[in-house]
């Protein structure tokens, strides 16, 4: 059975954070040996998934306990660690053994045509080889510098011997207030996950939908089949023995340009009734919703489609109408990753799900940014996602979920759909028109203007680089990385 004190904490359970860092590195040339002796002292700082559940589990019971007594619950201080490698950090490590997963060998930036980036976007550092990442989070800026401060004088950073050089390092952290685990665009995210078998309570999962096999996160487990190209049979996967519980981490640093989506919404406002109710969104609210498919407050639209309801925030019981898109747009961006029952003829979404855990980065939008309508060209103002996911084969997972998904206006197949609709578009979020021009049908929720295509005059998540790695599990850590 699955041992989750042999599974790094971020994969099935997320470390708590309201900050958090990247810390992107090369083992330096010729020092593969002493890395792996510094490697050694560092795995006991590596939270598990065990201990990151106990700390939410402590959170959880403390947020009760402050509420019966009408307490305002205290900020808990806390760290969090990970580590994971790239393929050319398995190369510098002599680790020749084959993963299994093309995606992963070719690593990010040869990848990047494919997902659609224009590499002059790319920030230079990407560029660079990179042979790992550590993960560190904290609640308070102050640990987390005191926790990398810790790692790098574990690896012996600043000395002659030292045996890593540090590439680049980017820092997340979630937004002030209200704001909250909600992402720079204002949408409360990071909701819906995918149900693990036997890990989770199955509380994020869909009800009806069973949670997804561990093999389906977690290589050499139950359900890690095989890569999975429609039209094809299932080409089987062989794993090293050594890969067994870690999972491929993706790793996205898009930039956002904030200014310039509110205004799109404002432009293309959609009719709304002139004479509003309390709570009754606005023209650019409902587009932003429609778009998105939630609400700001992440109540799905499937479920409540004419204004926004907090109290439907978590919720996960809705699946899509296969017919239509009167409630939600096919090219909406949680339709467009997770069709739900848009698949159920076609062997549903199992073998394609993810875990996310991003973070947003970057500060608030200044006055001066919202009345120019633009975003600063100043470095400082530059805010986003760091995008974060994990799964067991990023063919299946996210290298197929962008390309195949998200830049494929042709998704979700929609042939019985009523009215028929020619094309459902590209996801507005995250998708770029390869070839086909960046648009969607579908956001009028008027059903007789369902086939109204909207043209994005421009891209608003900006790809900047990003990386492909691998999450080995503690025992792999100890006797293969660091022997
Ligand atoms: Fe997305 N957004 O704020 O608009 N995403 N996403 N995403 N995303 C989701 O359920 C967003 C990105 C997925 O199961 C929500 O968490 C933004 C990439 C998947 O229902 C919101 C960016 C990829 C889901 C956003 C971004 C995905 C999902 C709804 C970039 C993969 C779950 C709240 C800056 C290729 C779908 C939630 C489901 C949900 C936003 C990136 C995938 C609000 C701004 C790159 C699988």
């Amino acid at each position: 059975p699955l041992d989750l004190n042999n599974v790094q904490g971020d994969i099935l359970e997320g470390l708590g954070k309201k900050n958090e860092a990247f810390f992107f590195f090369q083992i330096k040339a010729g020092q593969a040996s002493p890395f792996r002796e510094d490697l050694r002292s560092f795995i006991p700082l590596i939270t598990t998934t065990t201990e990151a559940k106990k700390f939410h589990q402590c959170i959880r019971e403390g947020k009760k306990e402050a509420a019966k007594q009408g307490k305002p619950f205290p900020m808990i201080e806390n760290s969090g660690v990970n580590i994971s490698f790239s393929q050319k950090g398995l190369v510098a490590l002599g680790i020749t053994d084959n993963i299994g997963d093309d995606v992963f060998k070719q690593g990010m930036l040869a990848d990047a045509s494919g997902l659609g980036d224009d590499l002059s976007d790319w920030d230079a550092d990407f560029k660079k080889e990179i042979h790992a990442v550590i993960i560190v989070t904290a609640n308070s800026t102050s640990v987390l510098e005191r926790t990398l401060d810790h790692i790098k004088s574990i690896f012996r950073v600043g000395h002659k011997d030292t045996t890593i050089q540090e590439v680049t390092r980017l820092l997340g952290q979630t937004r002030p207030g209200a704001e909250d685990g909600h992402e720079h665009f204002g949408f409360n995210d990071g909701l819906s996950q995918p149900a693990v078998k036997d890990v989770d309570a199955g509380v994020t999962s869909e009800p009806g939908e069973k949670p997804v096999r561990q093999g389906v996160i977690l290589l050499g487990r139950e359900g890690d089949d095989g890569l999975l190209i429609p039209g094809q049979p299932l080409k089987s996967v062989t794993r090293p023995s050594w890969a067994l519980d870690g999972s491929f981490l993706a790793f996205r640093y898009l930039k956002q340009l904030v200014p310039e989506f509110d205004s799109f919404l404002e432009a293309n406002a959609l009719p709304v009734p002139r004479i509003r109710a309390p709570g009754d969104p606005t023209g650019a609210e409902l587009l932003g919703a429609r778009l998105v498919g939630r609400w700001k407050s992440g109540a799905p639209i499937d479920l409540t489609p004419i204004r926004d309801n907090p109290a439907f925030a978590t919720r996960e019981d809705f699946r899509f109408d296969p017919a239509n898109q009167e409630r939600c747009p096919f090219a909406a961006h949680v339709r467009k990753t997770n069709p739900r029952s848009d698949l159920d003829k076609l062997g549903g979404t199992e073998i394609r799900r993810i875990i996310r855990r991003g973070i947003a980065f970057g500060p608030e939008v200044t006055t001066e940014e919202k009345k120019a309508k633009k975003s600063s060209s100043n470095e400082k103002l530059e805010r986003g996602l760091l995008f974060t996911c994990y799964q067991s084969n990023l063919g299946n997972g996210f290298h197929f979920m962008q390309e195949s998904w998200a830049n494929n206006n042709q998704f979700p197949p929609k042939t019985a759909a009523t009215p028929p609709v020619p094309a459902p578009g590209i996801d507005p979020i995250i998708g770029v028109g390869i070839g086909t021009p960046r648009q969607m049908v579908g956001t009028s929720p008027d059903i007789s203007k369902s086939n109204q295509e909207l043209d994005f005059t421009a891209k608003w998540v900006i790809p900047r680089g990003g990386e492909y790695f691998f999450s080995p599990s503690i025992s792999a850590l100890k006797n293969t990385f660091a022997a």
